[in-house]
């Protein structure tokens, strides 16, 4: 720590050097084997633009003559808040940005920030930056955002502030792949009238949601479906109907490359069929399905006129046989959700 000790007529010179990182900041100099117990205590301030381009640091005490011959010790009481981050992760137009910056020392009391595009925000409480970039970003960029920890004042008023500057890459939506990654996969299902849901969901939460419109028809359907923009992430997939228990396929992981499940490996997953016959929607297809389904008031009647048109499951308008053989069908009766892994 001690870089340099120099004699003057009036006093000596004392010159501190110091690797980072802190603490560094607020020094009491205090003698010892003084005497009278004299203590003396100062203070040093460091210049924040220095030490954002520096690695080591310096610090000049300039103490009275009479410091000399007497052995004194160093000792830090403060910890100022230090911006130890060296890189911020790159921007994605569409998606959701978010990182905290990491400080080491003690909080800082306030912060300032310069350079960040008008649609990111700062969070001073978390140090964090967040917001979704703008999609109408067609290049990419290089910005350059600069950031100043502020921590409290010292005993003596000199305030500490750590500022540091960092290149924030923009990327447009679709560059490197990193959004708009597209998952699309086809279903099969009874009843084209009705639509069908298909969720993306990471960590419970729906994240991406599309909707397969119903269109004009009877029987069974094949259907495609595309969510687009998806972030990576290791989503599930939920895909429900009317009349139908869901489908649910596991472990979709999107990196940059778009996911065509049509493609995959597993025929449940190249083409995600839809257990048909839920019409009281419990998720079961069984005896209690059934029993609304032969009810008088809904067999073989127009879905129309019927109390409960679910019971039409193959859409051509009427509740029928044809309706309770594809309840009978193995695949269906005493079945409820299906799950699926990809591969
Ligand atoms: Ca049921
Ligand atoms: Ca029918």
């Amino acid at each position: 720590m001690f870089r340099e000790f120099r004699v003057f007529e009036d006093g000596f010179l004392l010159v501190l050097q110091w690797e980072p990182p802190f603490p560094i900041g607020e020094f009491r100099v205090t003698s010892v084997n003084y005497e009278d117990g004299l203590k003396i205590e100062l203070t040093l301030a460091y210049m924040p633009s220095v030490l954002a381009v520096v690695d080591s640091w310096c610090a000049i005490l300039e103490l009275p003559l009479s410091f000399l011959d007497k052995s004194v010790t160093i000792s830090s009481n403060w910890n100022p808040a230090w911006i130890t981050t060296t890189e911020l992760p790159s921007a994605t137009a569409g998606q959701e940005y978010y990182y905290e910056l990491s400080v080491t020392g003690d909080k800082p009391i306030s912060w300032s920030v310069s350079g960040l595009p008008a649609d990111l925000s700062f969070d001073a409480e978390k140090g964090a930056i967040f917001g979704v970039l703008s999609e109408s970003l067609n290049e990419p960029k290089s910005i350059i955002v600069k950031f100043t920890a502020r921590s409290k004042d010292s005993v003596i008023s000199w305030s500490s502030a750590c500022s540091k500057s960092f290149i924030l890459e923009l990327l447009p939506k679709d560059e490197h792949g990193q959004a708009g990654a597209a998952v699309s996969g086809a279903v099969k299902s009874y009843n084209p009238n009705n639509p069908t849901m298909v969720s993306l969901i990471l960590d419970s939460d729906i994240m991406y949601e599309t909707v397969i419109p119903g269109t004009a028809g009877a029987g069974q359907i094949e259907e495609a479906f595309a969510i687009e923009g998806v972030a990576p992430g290791t989503y599930s997939m939920v895909v429900s109907k009317l009349g139908h228990a869901d489908f649910i396929l596991k472990d979709i992981t999107v990196g940059g490359e778009d996911v065509d499940l049509t493609k995959d490996i597993c025929p449940e997953v190249r083409l995600m069929n839809l257990r048909c016959g839920d019409i009281n929607g419990d998720g079961m297809i069984n005896d209690a399905d059934l029993t609304i389904l032969w009810k008088s008031v809904n067999y073989n009647k127009k879905a129309s006129e019927a109390p409960n048109w679910l019971c039409d499951l193959n859409g051509d308008g009427m509740i029928n046989d044809a309706d309770l053989t594809i309840l009978w069908m193995s695949n269906n009766y005493n079945k409820g959700e299906f799950t699926a892994v990809m591969s």
